[in-house]
């Protein structure tokens, strides 16, 4: 059995990792809010860095093996925002819906804006907080940003991203779906695959 604390703090987070590692029976994830982990501020310049910041800092804590996510919505027309600042966009304690009104007035502002976008998702595994070799593993999920937002199922900025892969609103997804071409889905699933051929032998 392999057990890592879990270094989020986010509920929807919460609930994409513990589906996708429902057929991983040797795999227990502990979410940080459990192990009375408080959230560390995100001090990184790229998405690599702060996974790396919140893992280190739920492992240090805890003393158990730890799994870090950082991750946020690509648009191409915004030059990459909202990018590392994602939850973050419209003020420090922004709701998902403030933060997309104002994704839609910044697009909105743009002549004849493209509206390509992606999530990215950077997903990190800790031995030990001083661990020299994490594994790191990024994932994508392409789309493009609606006029509108549409669906109720999941967090953040969901509602108003038209996944290509389902060719529909991601907010309108199951979450078995949403987790199976994630960004957040493809990173884990490459993590376990790394983690299982390096140490779980
Ligand atoms: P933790 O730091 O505690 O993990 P957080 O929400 O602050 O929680 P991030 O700093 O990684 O995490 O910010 C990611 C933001 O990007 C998140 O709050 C959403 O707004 C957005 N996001 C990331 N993945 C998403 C997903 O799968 N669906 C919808 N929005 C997502």
């Amino acid at each position: 059995m392999s057990k890592f604390v879990l270094a989020t703090a986010n509920p929807g987070k919460i609930k994409d990792y513990f589906e996708l590692v429902s057929p991983y029976p040797n795999i227990e994830l502990i979410p940080q809010t459990q192990l009375a982990v408080d959230e560390v501020a995100e001090t990184g310049l790229t998405f690599v860095e702060n996974a790396l910041i919140k893992a280190r800092h739920a492992a240090q804590v805890t003393g158990l093996a730890s799994i870090g996510d950082d991750s946020g919505l690509v648009v191409d027309a915004l030059e990459g925002a909202p990018g590392l600042y994602s939850a973050r966009y419209a003020g420090i304690q922004a709701t998902a819906e403030e933060n997309i009104e104002k994704l839609l007035d910044a697009l909105a502002q743009i002549p004849n804006a493209p509206r390509t976008a992606r999530f990215y998702a950077v997903v990190v595994l800790l031995r030990s907080p001083l661990d020299p070799t994490p594994l790191i593993c990024e994932g994508t999920w392409e789309g493009e940003i609606l006029f509108e937002p549409k669906g109720q199922n999941g967090f953040g900025y969901l509602p108003i991203f038209f996944s290509h892969p389902h060719q529909g609103a991601a907010a309108e997804l199951s979450l078995q779906e949403k987790t199976k071409h994630s960004h957040r889905g493809r990173a884990f699933i490459k993590l376990l695959e790394k983690y299982t051929h390096i140490y779980a032998k």
